[in-house]
This record gives structure tokens, sequence and C-alpha cells, in this order.
């Protein structure tokens, strides 16, 4: 069976804030694996397709511009349920509704500075990935730790 993916990114406000090594080590611990990355400063174009379901919403214009405002850590992260168990590892979308010991909870205040991305399902985390990535940046490996993790 395929393994599952999900697209993940630190925004510029978590790149900003220094978070970057305290995110990726919370997916690693957990025992899920790093198949693509890169730092990547959106346009405002590209963040406008990457949020283009929000597009009616009032705060879309702001999100945009504060999404290509800076550096982009750009991630897709492998794994048994990665999709779903990832948004639990980030917390609610609104950080004072996160619980403590979610990404958010622990470490970002308002909506609009909420440090980090994850694909909301299997079928967003494809298209996502395709957005942000080529094919020939996946990288395929096996992880020595797997059996380990899966048994
Ligand atoms: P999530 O990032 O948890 O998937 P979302 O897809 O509903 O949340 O919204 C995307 C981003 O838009 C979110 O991370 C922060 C911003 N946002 C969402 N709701 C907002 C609001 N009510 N006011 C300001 N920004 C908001
Ligand atoms: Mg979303």
């Amino acid at each position: 069976a395929e393994m599952e993916r999900t697209f993940i990114a630190i925004k510029p406000d978590g790149v900003q804030r220094g978070l970057i090594a305290e995110i990726i080590s919370r997916f690693e611990r957990k025992g899920f694996k790093l198949v693509a990355i890169k730092l990547i400063k959106p346009s405002k174009e590209f963040a406008q397709k990457h949020y283009h379901d929000l597009k009616e919403r009032p705060f879309f214009n702001g999100l945009c511009d504060f999404l290509s405002s800076g550096p982009v850590l750009a991630m897709v992260w492998e794994g048994e349920g990665v999709v779903t168990y990832g948004r639990k590892l980030i917390g609610a979308t609104d950080p004072q509704k996160s619980e403590p010991g979610t990404i958010r909870g622990d470490l970002a205040v308002v909506v609009g500075r909420n440090i980090i991305h994850g694909s909301d399902g299997p079928e967003t985390a494809k298209d996502e990935v395709n957005l942000w990535f080529k094919p020939e940046e996946l990288v395929s490996y096996t992880s020595n730790a797997e059996k380990w993790i899966y048994g």
C-alpha cells in the first residue's frame, strides 16, 4: 500500500520566530517521514492559488499578502494517517482554541499568525503537494527506523 502524504508549511511568522527546528522535530519524533523540503518566498499569485478555497472570505487578501510576505518552509511528510494526525499535531485554526501540546496551542496566540499550514484532507493534500512540489523533488527512500515505528 502506498503511504499517505501531506503538505505542511511553516509560514513566514514561524520562520521569522525561529521555530523551524521546533516544528520539524514534532513531526520527526512522532515517526513521520520527511520526503520533501524547501524554503521559498511565494508570490501573491501563488498564495492565492494555495488558498483558492477561501477566496470569498473577508480575510483572503490579507492572508495571501501575509503568506507571500516572507520565507515559507514547504514540506511533504509521509506516514500512516499523516493527514489527519498532522492536523492534530498542528491544533485548531485559532490558537486560542488549540489545545496545549499542539503546535499552535504551544507556540501561537492569534489566528492571523498561527505559524503553520497543514492539508485538511487526502484530496487537498494531493493538490497541495502538486502545487508546491515537482514530482522529482519528492525523495523516495526507506527510513531505517520504519521497522521500529510500524513493527
Ligand atoms: P487552517 O489553516 O487551520 O486549515 P483555514 O483553512 O480555515 O484554517 O484558514 C486558512 C488560514 O486563514 C488560517 O490558518 C488563518 C487564516 N484565517 C482563518 N480564519 C481566519 C479568520 N477568521 N480571520 C483571520 N484569518 C483567518
Ligand atoms: Mg486549511
